[in-house]
């Protein structure tokens, strides 16, 4: 109740101290409006200031986030008076890199993998939030939650939210005008032109998405939920290898001879169990080892598509018992989330891992762009069992704590006669967004597969390295 009085009451000072005006405006891009805000104005009245923090507070205080970082320069007094009575650390994101010295965006102390709160004032489109968000996320510290004092309804809160950001407020605009004029401040008639321009003005879709693809694999790896994510994104900082070989061999002896030449050359290896002619426990136990040995993930390319209860039976069960040596399987999103729900969970304490299909490389596939994004959006439910997808695109999804694995690859663009469509490793590293390119024939077919493996290595880090450094034309 004294949340509601207060809460009132600061609408109320607001309206008074014309940091909230009604009228003829225009915005700063043109558009015509009958509201406006200037928060600016807070720090000049104390008790404001205070009114805030008191409402604020709460939702600092429940939060695990380790940081707090109000967005320039509005929100900086009150995420300090924030900081200094929930007693969490600050951050602040510099609206300028410095000239000179470190490139440094982010001041204050912190380690990537940690978690910081937004603070912010007002959200229109919510591009502002996202550019902090996007600094932050660039240093590896997670952002999930932005707490504003007022959110206009022109869409902010979509545009955070398909960043994975949820947005909590103190008032909507209605919320705010509805007080007002239950408070006689103005008339109903302003209230109802004031609806009427928020149901027909939105904020165009924001472009200020955090951009995966600039982030180092470092910093990917504290941002992963899933913990093979993790691992994978490890193990290619360490080896310096973004490169996954596809083993499409029906000998066991010749896939591990091969692994045995390019293990050390590659982040992950793609198997399909199924083509295996002659599979056999002590094959599991060698390419175990060889994994560990040359510090290699293994990915059952199995693509499995059907009810639930029936994928966990294949998954656990039957000749292969993929659960039990494949680190992560691919997976269709095809019969929904009941597949998913039976693949959640460990396998003798081990985290599972899944990349979701969400596009294929072969040539008239009847995957739509609904149907890429329905499997994006069903992927958000599973932080904890989601590795990353496998598709052809950068736009996909958006997600840096998940893994873009791309097939399709050979040094020549051209095709097989069955419909495979290869790009270069330029082309699905530097356009496409591929974190993980999968090569199978490009290697295995080749007179020397070491050799070659070394050169798509190479080649695979070469455009990574450009990636992250920004120096792309
Ligand atoms: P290739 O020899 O580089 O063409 O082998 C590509 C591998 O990736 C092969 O095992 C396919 O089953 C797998 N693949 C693919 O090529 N395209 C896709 O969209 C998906 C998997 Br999903």
């Amino acid at each position: 109740m004294e949340y509601e009085i207060k809460l009132e009451e600061l609408a109320i000072k607001l309206f008074t101290i014309d940091a909230v005006k009604f009228g003829d405006f225009m915005t700063k891009s043109g558009l015509k409006t009958p509201v406006y805000f200037d928060l600016r104005v807070i720090v000049s009245y104390p008790d404001v200031m205070e009114l805030i923090t008191f409402l604020l507070y709460n939702s600092v205080r429940d939060s695990k986030c380790n940081h707090l970082c109000g967005v320039p320069y509005t929100a900086l007094p009150v995420a300090t008076l924030l900081s200094v009575q929930a007693k969490r650390s600050m951050l602040m994101r510099r609206k300028e890199a410095k000239g000179y010295g470190t490139k440094k965006m982010i001041e204050g102390h912190y380690k990537a993998g940690e978690s910081c709160l937004i603070i912010e004032d007002v959200v229109t489109s919510g591009s502002s939030v996202l550019e902090t968000v996007k600094d932050l996320v660039k240093e590896g510290i997670k952002v999930d939650t932005a707490i504003i004092i007022l959110d206009r309804e022109q869409g902010g809160r979509q545009n955070l939210a398909a960043n994975g950001v949820e947005m909590k407020s103190l008032f909507t605009m209605t919320n705010l005008i509805e007080i007002l004029v239950k408070h006689n401040k103005i008339t109903q008639e302003m209230a109802n032109e004031v609806k009427e321009y928020l149901r027909t003005t939105k904020a165009p879709s924001s472009t200020e998405a955090v951009d995966r693809a600039s982030i180092s694999f470092e910093k990917r790896a504290e941002l992963a939920t899933n913990q093979v994510a993790k691992q994978l994104f490890e193990i290619i900082a360490l080896k310096k290898t973004n490169l996954c070989i596809s083993v499409d061999l029906t000998s066991t002896a010749k896939i591990l001879d091969l692994l045995e030449k390019v293990g050390e050359h590659v982040c992950l290896v793609k198997t399909h169990v199924d083509i295996i002619e002659d599979f056999n426990s002590d094959f599991v136990i060698q390419i175990k080892q060889l994994s560990k040995r040359l510090n290699f993930l293994i990915l059952e390319d199995r693509k499995y598509a059907d009810i639930g209860n029936t994928v966990s039976l294949q998954y656990l069960n039957g000749l292969y018992k993929i659960g039990e040596w494949a680190d992560c399987v691919t997976v269709h999103s095809l019969p929904g989330e009941g597949i998913l729900k039976a693949l959640n969970g460990s396998t003798n304490g081990v985290s599972r891992g899944v990349f979701l299909l969400a596009e294929m490389s072969s040539e008239g596939n009847l995957i739509t762009p609904d149907y890429t994004k329905a499997t994006v959006e069903m992927a958000a439910k599973y932080p904890d069992l989601i590795t990353g997808f496998v598709c052809q695109n950068k736009d996909t999804f958006k997600d840096p704590g998940l893994i873009q694995l791309t097939p399709g690859v050979q040094l020549e663009t051209s095709g097989d006669s069955l419909g495979q469509i290869y790009n270069t490793p330029e082309k699905v590293i530097l356009d496409k967004g591929a974190d993980i390119a999968v090569v199978g024939r490009g290697i295995v077919a080749a007179k020397s597969p070491e050799t070659q493996a070394v050169v798509y290595k190479n080649a695979l880090w070469k455009c990574y390295q450009k990636r992250i450094s920004g120096k792309m034309e």
